[in-house]
């Protein structure tokens, strides 16, 4: 747990006790800060003060000695319209913070990374943090990720802590500061909570914003690009640009799998990327592009990052390998809540029975068309099952098999009849969980369990 000098003797308001407002108001005791707890949720202020956290009303009590407001990441503040704690604290001059902020200003020696990117931060923050681990540093990794940043342990000036960086939580530092900054891609999403897509460009703008050493940028979509341009005249950041595409002279990046450094005069050949099985795809080409960016800025030898990414060992939810039975692999990519993050999982493979839907976000399916070819046959669910159908009919084979138990029955006794070679049974939903499961945790585990129930040839099911 992470100590912050600067509150004791503070009074500080902490609205929203879910992971990270329950980790914020212990380290706030710890530190010796007054603290006035409170959420909406009954349930969540039961639990608080079962673990001895003062819970006070923040809508209706005084506020004249509240020296800040630490707000959770998923509080609104501006949009789509202000929570009134938000509102309040705003009315009343008092600064509003995330848990992020106060790490910064309590850890002030070591190394900070922060990555950010609407797909692929979880993977690259994991990367990272695995690459420094293997390599013997000290590293704590945390933020977005899981584990609240208050939850994070003390480093040194030798130590590295690799955060990984929502949206809503960059709306909340107003002096963290990144010694290296990842922006990976910018896709919409999230678009009520910013007011549209430019209120989104600009909260993910603030990563380099905070950037005081290196800023490494996807240039693999339009507005990635557009912003690695803009900084280029800024003389205080060096700029490398990342492609999981594309070739880029001065950057880091990958054609066809293969990682390449041409930061130096010559271009370098790094490692093939293919050879990871825990990394597939481009779009995972360029998040080991960016960790290796990152962890080359950091010090770290070329031979000492190779040996990282090849032992890197994977997150769960995104493009799991949960089991193959009879030669059909069955991938959890349950952390796939939007159409992008779905498309870059179908462009992995090459004969796909995909199953999707859920509770559907904004915008159309436009990057999932580009691979409908690869989709043998789509398993529809939830609340997006319409729509998809709707999107898609005509286009691609569809059944609507309605609960993700039923799709996993569905898609076995295709692949049971069909026989396909090279096939994979995908969960990649390109939609939130949230109609039909708690989160996309619940969501991925549940696929896993079904799988595992499955019965291999020769077996009945039970
Ligand atoms: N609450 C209210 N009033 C409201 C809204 C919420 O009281 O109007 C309360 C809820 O009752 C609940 C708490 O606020 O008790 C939830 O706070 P939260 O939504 O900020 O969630 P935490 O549990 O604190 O988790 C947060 C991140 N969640 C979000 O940003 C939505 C977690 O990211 C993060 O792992 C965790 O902090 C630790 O840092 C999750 C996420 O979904 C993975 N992130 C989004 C994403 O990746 O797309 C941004």
């Amino acid at each position: 747990m992470i100590r912050i000098p600067s509150t004791s003797g503070k009074t500080i308001a902490v609205m929203g006790l879910g992971k990270s407002g329950l980790s914020t108001a212990r380290a706030l005791l710890a530190s010796g800060a007054r603290v006035h707890a409170w959420d909406d949720s009954s349930e969540r202020r039961a639990e608080a003060e079962a673990a001895g956290i003062p819970v006070t009303s923040l809508t209706n009590g005084l506020w004249n000695d509240i020296d800040s407001l630490v707000l959770s990441p998923g509080i609104p503040h501006t949009f789509p319209e202000p929570h009134p704690v938000a509102a309040r604290a705003r009315a009343q001059g008092t600064e509003i913070v995330g848990d992020i902020e106060l790490l910064a200003r309590a850890e002030t020696d070591a190394r900070y990374i922060g990555i950010t990117g609407t797909n692929g931060k979880s993977t690259t923050t994991a990367l990272i943090g695995h690459i420094l681990e293997t390599a013997k540093q000290p590293v704590q990794v945390g933020g977005n990720l899981g584990t609240p940043a208050l939850d994070l342990a003390a480093l040194d000036r030798t130590g590295t802590y690799v955060l990984e960086l929502s949206s809503y939580q960059l709306e909340l530092m107003p002096s963290a500061e990144f010694d290296i900054a990842i922006l990976l891609n910018i896709t919409p999403d999230h678009l009520d909570r910013h007011g549209g897509m430019d209120g989104y460009k600009a909260a993910k703008r603030r990563i380099l914003d905070h950037c005081r050493g290196t800023a490494i940028v996807g240039i693999d979509d339009p507005d990635g690009a557009s912003i690695c341009d803009s900084l280029r005249g800024n003389p205080a950041v060096k700029v490398i640009a990342i492609s999981g595409s594309q070739r880029i002279e001065g950057g880091v990046y990958a054609v066809d799998g293969v990682l390449y450094d041409h930061t130096g005069g010559d271009r370098i050949k790094i490692m093939d990327v293919n050879e990871v099985q825990t990394l597939p795809g481009s779009h995972n080409a360029q998040n080991a592009a960016a960790a290796y960016a990152a962890t080359k800025a950091a010090g770290l030898s070329r031979a000492d990052i190779v040996a990282g990414i090849r032992s890197y060992p994977g997150l769960p939810h995104r493009q799991e390998l949960v089991a193959s039975i009879d030669g059909v692999r069955y991938v959890n990519d349950s952390k796939a809540t939007n159409p992008e993050a779905a498309a870059k999982a179908l462009g992995s493979y090459p004969v796909i029975y995909w199953i999707a839907g859920g509770k559907p976000k904004e915008g159309g399916l436009e990057a999932i068309e580009p691979f409908l070819p690869r989709i043998r046959r789509a398993f529809l669910i939830g609340e997006a099952a319409e729509a998809f159908n709707a999107a898609l009919s005509g286009k691609i084979d569809i059944r609507m098999s309605g609960t993700l138990a039923q799709a996993v029955q569905d898609a076995y006794a295709s692949t049971r009849a069909e026989r396909p070679a090279d096939a994979v049974v995908l969960l990649s939903p390109a939609c939130a969980s949230f109609d039909q499961f708690a989160n996309f945790e619940e969501r991925g585990r549940e696929f896993a369990r079904l799988v595992r129930q499955l019965p291999v040839a020769g077996e009945t099911a039970s």
